[in-house]
């Protein structure tokens, strides 16, 4: 059968580990994987006529440079290229495990979200629109209880139409930032775009971004390109009319700019229950 290759990505504690030793099962192989100081597991299932071969790889809070496990993840995703990240969210903690989500909506890959610890949100009565909730990031979710095996049959036929191209509801979606930091992206995609054989690997829009965070780790990996100082030139500029008109580093703009959008998609698609101390109201 063809052979998708999946990279678990999520906080820690939101069920990585459970998931995917559910479902590699005991049966399959499980060894080390070639990490530095962080590791990652390995493992390969079959089923539905596919192979899934299933990477863990250590939890974050987010895929910056301040932390190895986090350019661990990060370089997992950009170096290794796996055909789908599997964003596995704590369903009872949606507004901080959804930061890590936007991050990787910037980098354009394919991703769907095993929204797990579902449990959770049923024993507290939420009302919670996570299809609509997709729609809007362009990506597809599906409600897990790793713990107890749920949802993962469904999962991984969702992984297969992903993989074929075959779901309607998974599109490159980006966040808005709003006008200005477009405005800023744009002219940075422009001077990146100018370079085919970066732009063919990488989401342009992706390093744009991490340029107006002002990552210094994508700035280095830039540096042999013919126009680096342009490049160079245009995301100081960038960066310093944004800081003059938000009176903030760069880079919380663009973490308030995220969170902006989770509390604006939260608010359409999240509803807890109306009763607070066995009132109703
Ligand atoms: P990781 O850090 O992301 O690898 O998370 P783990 O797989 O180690 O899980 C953290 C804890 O959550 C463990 O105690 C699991 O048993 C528990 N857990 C995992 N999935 C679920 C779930 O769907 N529901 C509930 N209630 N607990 C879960
Ligand atoms: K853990
Ligand atoms: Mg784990």
């Amino acid at each position: 059968g063809k052979f998708i290759n999946i990279a678990l990505v999520g906080n820690p504690n939101s069920g990585k580990t459970t998931l995917f030793n559910y479902a590699s099962g005991s049966r399959e192989r499980v060894g080390n994987y070639g990490g530095v100081t962080v590791d990652a597991k390995e493992a390969v299932m079959k089923k539905y006529g596919y192979r899934f071969n299933i990477v863990d790889l250590p939890g974050t809070y987010s895929i910056t440079e301040y932390s190895p496990e986090e350019l661990f993840v990060r370089n997992h995703i950009t170096e290794k290229m796996p055909d789908i990240v599997v964003n596995v969210v704590d369903a009872s903690n949606l507004e901080r495990n959804l930061y890590l989500t936007t991050q990787l909506i910037d980098m354009d890959i394919k991703v769907v979200i095993a929204l797990n610890m579902y449990d959770e949100l049923e024993k507290k009565g939420v009302d919670f629109d996570y299809k609509a909730l997709g729609k809007m990031m362009g990506i597809p979710i599906i409600p897990t209880i790793a713990s107890k095996g749920k949802g993962i049959g469904k999962l991984l036929k969702k992984l297969i139409d992903s993989y074929e191209d075959r779901d309607p509801n998974i599109r490159h979606a980006h966040i808005n930032y709003g006008e200005m930091i477009e405005n800023g992206i744009k002219n940075i995609r422009e001077k990146l775009c100018e370079n085919p054989g970066l732009t063919d690997k990488y989401s342009p829009r992706y390093i744009a971004i991490k340029l107006i965070e002002t990552d210094k780790t994508t700035m280095r990996q830039l540096t042999k390109l013919p126009n680096y100082e342009e490049i160079e030139f245009t995301a100081n500029k960038v960066v310093k009319r944004l800081e003059q008109e938000y009176v903030e580093p760069s880079e919380t703009i663009i973490t308030d700019a995220k969170y902006g959008f989770i509390t604006g998609a939260l608010k359409e698609t999240y509803r807890e229950p109306k009763q607070f101390h066995g009132k109703v109201r």
